[in-house]
């Protein structure tokens, strides 16, 4: 019998000038580490650079849809003051970047990391149900949060927070489940997801559409 759940078989999109963000929580690391590696093989199969997927991880689900808001926030930023840099202005840019080594006495210029806001981010987060209610709390303020904050900035988030009610549903939805209930990566769809929202909506925002 042919599958009745799932997507249908994704647009192919071309990801190779995407910029795109994972963020992803620590709690219940074994099933996180391979959501992630399912979604970050995706990016790559779609041709996103390497260069241009940042990682970054946060305690719990709780956290990801501040970290969501300001890696989105700060990617503008970023680009806001790699283009002051081209201008020969202020410089605003992170500690961290390289710098070009200075022949005068002048301070050296800062190379940009990037030029480019975040197309998209992937929230991965696992939630498992306990004995109390902070489970139901944190998947509906975390599901609601990350919704606002996609359509409050225009830039998709995409929802990698399982919300499960045991271990094995959870292990099942990252391919990890035990004998004939292997399960499948829900992080592939969640990689393939990003690809295709952020070409998409590069596309809205210049008025093209299809
Ligand atoms: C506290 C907590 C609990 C009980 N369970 C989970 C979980 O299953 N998955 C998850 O990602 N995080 C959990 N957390 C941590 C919270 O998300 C959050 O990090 C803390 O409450 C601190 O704000």
């Amino acid at each position: 019998m042919s599958e009745v759940k799932g997507p249908s078989p994704n647009a192919k999109v071309d990801g190779s000038s995407l910029r795109i963000a994972i963020v992803h929580a620590r709690w219940n690391k074994v099933i996180i580490d391979a959501l992630v590696t399912g979604a970050l093989n995706k990016l790559k199969e779609a041709g996103v650079k390497e260069s241009n997927i940042i990682i970054e991880s946060v305690p719990g689900s709780f956290e990801l849809p501040l970290a969501c808001s300001r890696m989105i926030a700060g990617s503008h930023i970023q680009v806001a003051s790699n283009e002051v840099d081209l201008l020969g202005g202020l410089n605003f840019s992170s500690v961290n970047s390289p710098k070009v080594a200075s022949r005068s006495g002048t301070p050296a210029p800062t190379i940009p990391s990037s030029n480019q806001a975040f197309d998209a981010v992937i929230a991965i987060g696992v939630l498992i149900k306990g004995a109390t209610m902070h489970f139901e709390y944190i998947c509906d303020a975390v599901s609601h949060s990350l919704m606002k904050i996609q359509v409050d900035t225009g830039v998709p988030v995409i929802f990698g927070v399982l919300t499960a009610l045991n271990d094995d549903q959870a292990l099942e939805r990252a391919g990890l489940g035990k004998g004939d209930k292997k399960g499948h990566n829900h992080g592939e769809e969640w990689g393939l997801a990003a690809v295709e929202m952020g070409s998409h909506v590069r596309r809205w925002n210049a008025g093209k559409f299809l």
